[in-house]
């Protein structure tokens, strides 16, 4: 099995964990420079990390991984038993991958990717701060009495890691006011599948490539991410940065 991925997309970490929870032998295939992306087109036509080989079968999309490898190596279950929880655990995942994503990507554009706009939007930037700050409330309701997001730990936890393991990174971690999560986030980074792909994430922020496939100045944007952006004000720079080419949509079929 072979997993193209580049250790900092949280979809891609998402699936690591999954294939480190459950002990699956696989090979990596990290996707660095913006050749190896091309490439990664043949594969997935939206050319996004991460995608799956396996034998004849090439899947793609964190979500529909995750569902293959749940059906194909069921042991150690990531998801729960009852209908029920499962669909709630689904739609745990769903939100993970969208609406929290789109909020710290957006988040990122101030303390990242475009430092220079934080003080050039300065509304906007409390627009994002807040974003993320509501799914800390939200998420933090959720936990009161739990110690995962099901009671028993599962994918949707997994799912809620690397965007807000990405918070921390960007000085915006959960704290005092939102304890349940705080408690959460240190629970799940204890475990091995979390503390390995965080390592790995880290480890892979220092090495430099020739053409690097993720360029600050050539950002891609998608789907939830676009709806963020307007939603706090910045639908007009985001549509600057498409026709500057600082920005770029996946390709079209
Ligand atoms: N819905 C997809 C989203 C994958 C995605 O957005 N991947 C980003 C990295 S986080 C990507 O590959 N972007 C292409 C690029 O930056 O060129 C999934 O769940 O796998």
């Amino acid at each position: 099995m072979k997993l193209i991925d580049n250790p900092l997309s949280p979809y891609a970490m998402k699936v690591r964990m999954i294939l480190y929870e459950k002990g699956i032998e696989f090979e990596k295939q990290e996707t660095h420079t913006k050749q190896q992306m091309q490439d990664l087109k043949r594969v997935n036509p939206r050319a996004e990390v991460p995608a799956l080989v396996d034998g004849d079968h090439t899947i793609y999309d964190s979500k529909v991984i995750a569902e293959y490898l749940e059906e194909t190596h069921p042991e150690p279950a990531l998801l729960p038993k009852d209908a029920a929880s499962r669909a709630e655990c689904r739609t745990l995942e769903l939100l993970a991958d969208t609406e929290l994503d789109a909020a710290v990507i957006a988040f990122s554009m101030f303390k990242f990717f475009r430092p220079e706009l934080a003080e050039q939007r300065p509304k906007e930037l409390q627009n994002a701060v807040d974003a993320v700050r509501g799914h800390f409330a939200s998420l933090d309701r959720r936990l009161a009495g739990r110690s995962y997001f099901l009671g028993e730990f599962s994918r949707a936890d997994l799912a809620f890691v690397p965007h807000l393991g990405a918070c921390g990174f960007l000085g915006l971690a959960p704290g005092d006011d939102t304890p349940h999560l705080a408690a959460w986030m240190a629970r799940v980074n204890e475990r091995e599948s979390v503390a390995r792909t965080t390592q790995e994430a880290i480890a892979s922020i220092s090495v430099k490539h020739d053409d690097p496939a993720f360029d600050s100045n050539h950002l891609h944007w998608r789907s939830d991410r676009i709806e963020q952006l307007l939603r706090i004000g910045m639908g007009a720079w985001l549509l600057e940065e498409l026709e500057n080419g600082r920005g770029f949509l996946p390709p079209a079929r």
